[in-house]
């Protein structure tokens, strides 16, 4: 593991390899912990950041899996952090880490879960550039009284980030997410796809903008960003094989959010607790699903990736 020292005494720890690869302009593909601790139940979370690791590579490109490591802020976690990230002492889990969370996770030495927000932060600080996840987080149901309106979204209009998705889950408000998109100037495309998938279903009845392949995402991109423009999305629909039933959906994701009402769920602890009760509800079949695409993002960032960097 090599540091970096470069940003005003906080060193982030960047792995021998994804060093390597950055300085030759190889790609290089940033892939978030709190779907780890969070979005998935141990082994599938395991089995899961490691398939995804796999998949990038397999396209000829170099995962970052990126966390807050015992206060260190890394890019390239390695399988021993993935590990204990995956399967964690439940009293002492890795803390969530969105943008606002990073200084004091450092400054308490913890482990952190990096969220989308995190992510794209320390990936650009070390000049990743592609970012695979599953959901970004949104615009909540109700946010018109709380005002639970995800970081993701602020972040993805400051910092150049390209993040490969299935969309966001139905368990937020999808069109008022993409509203605020648009309001922070933050290109959506859907692969292959001229509707925004809504995470388990391949269609939500939202229009984006039609991408064919990676050299066009890599043109687009490279364009967004000469021209000023910041974070962008790539939205890319479940296969179809594990895509599931949108109205089966809905009724499991009514339940959820009932619940989190009654319960009084708030902040932070939303959108871990949405999961967790779709999960609950679909079974195996939620699981399935996400697991499929997960990797199936993986597979494609690298393919971007590799077109942004000029390889094929
Ligand atoms: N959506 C999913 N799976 C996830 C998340 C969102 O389908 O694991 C995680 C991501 O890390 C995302 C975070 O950045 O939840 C958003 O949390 P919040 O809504 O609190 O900003
Ligand atoms: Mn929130």
């Amino acid at each position: 593991m090599t540091s970096e020292h470069d940003r005003k005494g906080v060193s982030i720890a960047v792995s021998a390899e994804v060093q390597a690869a950055l300085a030759a302009g190889q790609p290089v593909v940033a892939l978030e912990s709190t779907v780890i601790t969070y979005g998935l139940p141990y082994p599938h979370n395991l089995e899961l950041a490691l398939a995804m690791e796999q998949e990038v590579r397999d396209q000829g490109a170099v995962p970052a899996t990126v966390g807050i490591v015992a206060g260190v802020p890394t890019v390239g976690m390695d399988a021993a952090a993935i590990q204990r990230f995956a399967q964690f002492d439940p009293h002492h889990p890795p803390l969530k880490v969105s943008r606002r969370d990073i200084g004091y996770v450092i400054a308490a030495g913890s482990d952190g879960a990096t969220t989308v927000a995190a992510t794209m932060v320390l990936a650009h600080l070390v000049g990743v550039q592609v970012f695979a996840t599953g959901g970004i987080g949104g615009v909540h149901h109700g946010a018109r009284e709380t005002w639970d309106v995800s970081a993701d979204l602020t972040e993805l209009g400051r910092t150049p980030v390209l993040v490969v998705c299935a969309g966001a889950k139905a368990i937020l408000d999808l069109p008022a997410t993409l509203e605020y998109l648009e309001t922070g100037g933050v290109p959506v495309l859907g692969w292959h796809t001229a509707e925004f998938p809504a995470f388990y279903s391949v269609s939500s009845g939202l229009p984006v903008a039609y991408a064919p392949d990676a050299p066009f995402v890599a043109r687009a991109w490279k364009a967004h960003r000469a021209l000023g423009g910041a974070g962008m999305v790539l939205a890319v629909p479940p296969p179809v094989e594990y895509a599931i039933d949108r109205t089966k959906v809905e009724a499991a994701i009514e339940r959820a959010l009932n619940r989190a009402a009654e319960e009084g769920i708030h902040g932070p602890a939303v959108t871990p607790f949405l999961l967790a009760a779709l999960a609950r509800e679909t079974e195996g079949e939620s699981v399935r699903t996400n697991v499929a695409l997960l990797r199936q993002n993986a597979r494609i960032a690298a393919q971007v990736a590799a077109a942004i960097a000029g390889i094929r």
